[in-house]
């Protein structure tokens, strides 16, 4: 925890984790990399994260391991990675990229040609070469109007597994509609891309990549009809529903005694 030390939070501090991630996300927007759209989404994570009871649930570990699963059983996997993400969790991306061989390729909402060299500077820093940063190699992606439209030919362009988090749902409606497996990793369990992804893990990115590297640890070296087993058991829809169901019971017996949340 060192490299924390320049924010100057107690550790003592009861929310010590959260302020950390809100520094590191004030740092990303003074730098240069964080859209201040970024601040407010982040904002939204963090209310649904108090409505989970910020933890990992049973739900959203049965949605990694399915991840986990389908990125291991994937030919070209790629991880997708925006202002947010690179602020919050980059060394953990490069980890989870190279026990599942994926790709890491940036793609941005806001795009400029700033952020794109600054976030991968990032990774650049952690020893990976991220695609998506040569204008001249971007495919696009159809019905796509926004900027994330823009995507590397080499990348997730011809991807057939996708991980993306903190996005807008008409991105993942869009790489599904060219036939790609997308999986989100969104705090909002109500969101549109939770509701259009294949698998969506409704947790937070910083607790969820660090469980995903575990979990990729454990499945690395099972046989491909274990992983196929995972993935086919697996129902989205299903998973959303209990995550919901553990909001509203979470929120049924707080209210019953009387918020004693502490
Ligand atoms: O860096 P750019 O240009 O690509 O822009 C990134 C933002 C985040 C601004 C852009 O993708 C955006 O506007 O996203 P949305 O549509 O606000 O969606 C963000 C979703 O991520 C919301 O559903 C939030 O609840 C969720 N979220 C926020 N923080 C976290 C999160 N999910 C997981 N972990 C978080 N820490």
């Amino acid at each position: 925890m060192a490299e924390y030390e320049e924010f100057s939070i107690p550790k003592s501090h009861p929310r010590y984790h959260s302020l950390i991630f809100r520094e590191k996300l004030a740092r990303g927007f003074r730098e240069g990399y964080v859209v201040p759209q970024g601040l407010i989404a982040h904002g939204r994570g963090e209310a649904f994260d108090y409505l989970i009871g910020e933890c990992t649930t049973e739900p959203a570990r049965k949605a990694m391991y399915a991840a986990v699963a389908f990125m291991l059983l994937a030919e070209r996997p790629v991880i997708s990675v925006n202002g947010n993400v690179a602020a919050l969790v980059a060394e953990d991306i490069v980890k989870l990229a190279e026990k599942t061989n994926a790709a890491i390729e940036v793609n941005l909402f806001y795009r400029t040609s700033e952020r794109v060299r600054k976030i991968a500077e990032i990774f650049r820093k952690l020893g990976v070469e991220v695609l998506g940063t040569d204008e001249d190699q971007l495919c696009t992606v159809p019905e796509l109007l926004s900027e994330r439209r823009k995507v590397s030919c080499r990348g997730i362009y011809v991807a057939d597994v996708v991980l993306v988090a903190l996005e807008d749902g008409d991105r993942t409606e869009a790489l599904r509609k060219m036939g790609k497996k997308v999986i989100a990793i969104d705090l909002n369990p109500l969101s549109r891309t939770a509701r259009t992804a294949n698998i969506t893990i409704v947790d937070n990115i910083t607790r969820a990549v660090p469980e995903m590297i575990k979990i990729a640890d454990e499945l690395r070296l099972e046989p491909r009809d274990k992983l196929e087993k995972i993935v086919h058991s697996y129902n989205n829809e299903e998973t959303l529903r209990e995550i919901i169901e553990h909001i509203c019971k979470r929120l049924t017996e707080l209210a019953r005694t009387q918020i004693k949340i502490l």
